[in-house]
């Protein structure tokens, strides 16, 4: 079986082919879906400083944003297999925040979610504030996520945190907001509960809202 590193590489030299077959190759011999994901973050990470080195353009940042959607959509029935034995834990809404359409992260957090026994309602990118609030009074979540990696989408964070307090809803939800840009700045100046850039770490910080068991 390929390495970590061969399927990092196939990412970074933008070899779709090579690196989709890889991943078939990693699930087919049972490797572990989350450290598929893992290594997914890592070339994430790798594709991210070669942009800012000026070593990748706005088309390589697309052409590897593809192969990343791919290689998570191909893990995503095998980690939604882990989690369909369990009752269902809670509810999540979840969407990336307006003016932002980086959803590689937020996929990876659905689909852990959903793994761990969340029913989920993604309601995909660029959701604008009154979105999530309708979504929150149609289905009634215990927790909603947001997901942004643009610096201005703490901005909307902000303003979808603020939509669902004018809407009355804030004592009914709990809000962890996550991504590349988030931290504890941006959880305070939003008003979210919880904030994380590990998708994991999330998903615990959910179960013990919910109170469900640890993954
Ligand atoms: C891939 C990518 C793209 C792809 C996105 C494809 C897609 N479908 O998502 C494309 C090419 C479309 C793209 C477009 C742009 N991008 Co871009 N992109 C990236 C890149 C390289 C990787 C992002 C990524 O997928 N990371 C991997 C995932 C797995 O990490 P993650 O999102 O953090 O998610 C993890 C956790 O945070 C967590 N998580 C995420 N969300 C949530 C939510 C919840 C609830 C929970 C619990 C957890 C959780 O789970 C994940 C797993 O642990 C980053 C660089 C970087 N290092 O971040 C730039 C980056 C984010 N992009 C950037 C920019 C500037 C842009 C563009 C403006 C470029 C342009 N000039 O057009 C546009 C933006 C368009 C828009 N309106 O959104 C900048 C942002 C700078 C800033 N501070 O605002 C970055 C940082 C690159 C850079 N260094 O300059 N991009």
């Amino acid at each position: 079986m390929s390495s970590s590193e061969e399927f990092v590489n196939a990412i970074l030299e933008l070899e779709e082919e090579k690196a989709l077959k890889i991943a078939r190759e990693k699930l087919e011999a049972g490797e572990d879906p989350l450290k598929i994901l893992d290594d997914l973050k890592v070339a994430a990470e790798k594709v991210g400083e070669k942009y800012e080195k000026g070593e990748f353009f706005v088309a390589d940042l697309v052409m590897a944003g593809e192969i990343m959607k791919e290689v998570s959509e191909l893990v995503r029935p095998k980690l939604k297999e882990l989690g369909k034995a369990r009752e269902p834990v809670g509810k999540l809404v979840i969407g990336t925040v307006e003016g932002d359409i980086h959803d590689i992260g937020k996929n990876i957090a659905v689909t852990m979610a959903e793994a761990s026994g969340f029913e989920v309602i993604d309601l995909g990118v660029d959701v604008p504030p009154q979105k999530f609030v309708e979504a929150i009074k149609q289905h009634n979540p215990e927790v909603v996520g947001m997901s942004g990696l643009l610096t201005l989408a703490i901005e909307s964070m902000k303003k979808t945190v603020d939509a669902i307090k004018e809407a009355g809803l804030r004592d009914k939800v709990k809000i962890i907001i996550g991504g590349g840009r988030v931290d504890e700045y941006a959880k305070e100046y939003s008003g979210a509960d919880a904030w994380t850039n590990d998708a994991a770490k999330g998903i615990r910080i959910m179960l013990g809202w919910v109170g469900g068991k640890k993954v």
